[in-house]
């Protein structure tokens, strides 16, 4: 053998350990803390056992919260951690561009498509094409309507009617079971927006004081909230209004700046609960502006990785993976902020 070819055995043997190493590293760091395992073994390093890198295609709704941030952010970064190539889709809040994404996936032949649908309706002719070609569907966050499950492996995410649930039991109790409300809707359409909703007002028919006067959707984002609580406040009904319930974080963030520039007081006047439990809800809390937020985990890359590893593999996964999820008032919120990680 030349010296030259002995470097070059060298150099090979050199990469294949470093490979080796790197392998290991992805599959020790797999493991989420929250994940229930749907089990990944025989899946190496990210890879569907043969050595080739799995390719998932997803489609995400947008960025229209910081919830959606920190969802995109935990989805990338697990991707990364697991050696998954992701291709990455944002469409902008529109159902038009999921489908085209979605079309554009089957096309590319990716491994598993994963998606987080804005609406709930409107999507079996395309889950039926992806499903014609054997493509596993992963839903992300939002449930799809339809009675056929065979179109979709597994479906991730909160149960939005028990949010809704924790909002209007909270509230009771806080304002004794008498409050005017007005509510600030998420996308219409939307599976989070309808749940919680019914939830909210499963619990609030159950006291006759608690009646909500004004309901609207902001689509989920600050401006929305802000825009549509300005509104509130100046039509007849404003003045009466003394509670608020957001559909998600962002749009009550709104609303505390449209009722400081009304001049009234937010968390106090009027009482503020919504959905989420983003860093910035924390802060208005201990800034005495918000007065509770119900948890709504974004945080569930390690989850649908585990689930996209165990279709690759070929294994089936539970139809519905749920996240545990808490309530998180004024009096906590000074406490649990340093340890908020979104
Ligand atoms: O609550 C909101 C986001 O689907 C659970 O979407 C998600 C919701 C979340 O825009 O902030």
């Amino acid at each position: 053998m030349t010296t030259a070819s002995r470097w070059a055995l060298a150099a090979v043997m050199l990469l294949a350990m470093i490979g080796c190493e790197r392998e290991q590293t992805n599959q020790s760091g797999s493991g989420s803390t929250t994940a229930p395992t749907t089990g990944a073994a025989g899946v190496e390093g990210g890879g569907s056992g043969t050595g080739k890198k799995i390719v998932v295609g997803y489609s995400q709704i947008g960025a229209e919260s910081a919830w959606r941030t920190a969802n995109t952010e935990s989805i990338k970064s697990e991707a990364e951690k697991r050696g998954v190539e992701l291709r990455f889709a944002d469409a902008q809040q529109r159902q038009e561009n999921q489908i085209k994404a979605l079309r554009s996936f089957l096309q590319q032949r990716v491994d598993v498509i994963m998606l987080s649908p804005v609406v709930e309706t409107g999507w079996e002719p395309v889950l039926r094409e992806i499903k014609a070609a054997n493509i596993p569907v992963i839903l992300s966050d939002r449930r799809v309507a339809t009675s056929d499950e065979s179109l979709y492996a597994t479906f991730i995410g909160s149960d939005f009617v028990e949010e809704g649930r924790r909002a209007g039991k909270w509230l009771a109790e806080k304002t004794k079971g008498q409050a005017v409300i007005a509510e600030l809707q998420g996308t219409v359409g939307s599976a989070p927006a309808n749940d919680r909703k019914k939830g909210f007002e499963e619990i609030i028919s159950k006291h006759p004081g608690m009646k909500i006067v004004k309901s609207q959707s902001g689509d989920f984002t600050r401006a929305g909230g802000k825009q549509v609580m300005e509104a509130f406040l100046k039509s007849p009904e404003g003045s009466s209004i003394n509670a608020v319930y957001g559909h998600n974080d962002d749009m009550a963030l709104g609303a505390i700046q449209a009722i400081e520039e009304a001049g009234r007081k937010p968390g106090t006047e009027i009482v503020i609960v919504s959905i989420d439990g983003v860093r910035e809800a924390f802060e208005a809390m201990v800034a005495g502006k918000l007065n509770c937020t119900v948890e709504c985990n974004p945080l569930i890359g390690p989850q649908l990785f585990d689930a996209v590893e165990a279709v690759v593999a070929g294994k089936t996964v539970p139809k519905r993976i749920t996240v545990e999820e808490g309530v998180f008032d004024q009096s906590q919120a000074k406490a649990a902020l340093p340890n908020r990680k979104y």
